[in-house]
């Protein structure tokens, strides 16, 4: 019996759909891809790739044998109540993926680093002066979830020379890297970041935890670059920290309502610098070879790499 494959994604894209297609059919021609939502018979469903498919469609599909998500974090889908809860979910793992926030995170990293928000303030002043910047061995930064992502990051930060630090559930061990864990350590970890990325999955743990308190525990004239998702952020917290000078300047990729709403004041902020959640993207070339080694596996039995514990919410 021919598996199906439903594709189901937000982009619009007859091109992407196409890619798809083609990868997936050139892996194995026989599979019957369906583009939603033309979904055919839905008993007839074996796989779905998705990504912020409708609450509740997930569960129209009974004979599902795994979701294959086509994004790194799982949130959105585990609000879904309707969630087949007993289907695989197969979270997006993708080199292409990993790079696109590397990318992303060394950009604002670099630009906090070399003061360039003060540099492109004096611009528009007409002003010629010369603002001196630590050694990279001298610049703290501070990555929370050091997960796939956190660990591409530091490690490329680390190489570049800068003094990094990690915080997450469980210690890390990475050459260079000072290893910070747990509620405990969250405090000395803050403490110690000139310059804080974010990078956690969004949970009931971690929801509005860049707040009065941590950014307060931050060094005054940090920065924040939060490249996971809007709801780490307490909005008002924030900017009232960037008003009273405690934070010296922020970039957000990610908010809690998306497309950030016209009248939030974000958007006119002067020392916020906002990107709309393209941190990074999945790209059908990288992307689709992960997909096709989990369906591989589901195929022969196996059970897919990155499965998404349910019990953690990440
Ligand atoms: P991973 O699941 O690989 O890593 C998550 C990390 O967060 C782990 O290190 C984990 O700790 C840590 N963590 C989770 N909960 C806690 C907690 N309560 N306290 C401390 N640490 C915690 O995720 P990825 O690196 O693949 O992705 C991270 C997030 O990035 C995604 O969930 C998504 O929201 C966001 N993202 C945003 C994109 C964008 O374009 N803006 C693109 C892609 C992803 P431990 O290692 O101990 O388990
Ligand atoms: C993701 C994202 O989670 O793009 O992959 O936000």
């Amino acid at each position: 019996m021919s598996t199906v494959v439903l594709f189901n994604s937000p982009r619009d894209d007859e091109a992407e759909v196409a890619a798809w297609r083609g990868y997936i059919n050139a892996y194995d021609p026989t599979i019957d891809f369906r583009n939603w939502p033309e979904t055919g018979r839905v008993e007839e469903i074996d796989y779905v790739l998705a990504w912020l498919p409708k609450p509740g469609d997930l569960a129209r599909y009974p004979n599902l044998k795994a979701i294959f998500w086509l994004g790194a974090g799982v949130d959105h889908l585990l609000k879904d109540a309707a969630l087949p809860r007993q289907v695989p979910i197969v979270r997006l793992v993708d080199d292409g993926l990993t790079a696109g926030m590397t990318e992303y995170v060394l950009l604002h990293a670099l630009r906090y680093h070399r003061r360039l928000p003060e540099l492109e303030a004096q611009q528009r002043e007409g002003l010629w002066r010369k603002l001196v910047y630590p050694l990279a061995k001298d610049r703290r930064i501070g990555i929370m979830g050091m997960g796939v992502l956190g660990t591409d990051v530091a490690n490329r930060l680390i190489g570049l020379g800068f003094d990094v630090a990690g915080w997450s559930r469980a210690p890390k061990q990475l050459a260079g890297l000072a290893s910070f864990r747990g509620e405990d350590q969250l405090a000395p970890f803050l403490n110690r970041s000139e310059i804080l990325v974010c990078l956690l999955p969004l949970t009931p743990a971690t929801a509005g935890i860049i707040n009065a308190r941590t950014l307060a525990a931050l060094p005054k004239g940090a920065t924040v670059i939060n490249a996971a998702r809007g709801g780490h952020v307490v909005d008002a917290d924030l900017i009232a920290a960037l008003d009273r000078g405690h934070i010296a300047h922020a970039t957000l990729d990610v908010f809690t309502i998306e497309p950030l709403p016209v009248e939030h004041p974000f958007w006119r902020h002067p020392r916020i610098t906002l990107t709309p959640h393209v941190a990074s993207v999945t790209i059908s070339e990288t992307a689709s070879r992960v997909v096709i080694e989990g369906l591989k596996a589901m195929r022969a039995g196996r059970q897919p790499a990155n499965i998404v514990d349910l019990a953690k919410g990440y």
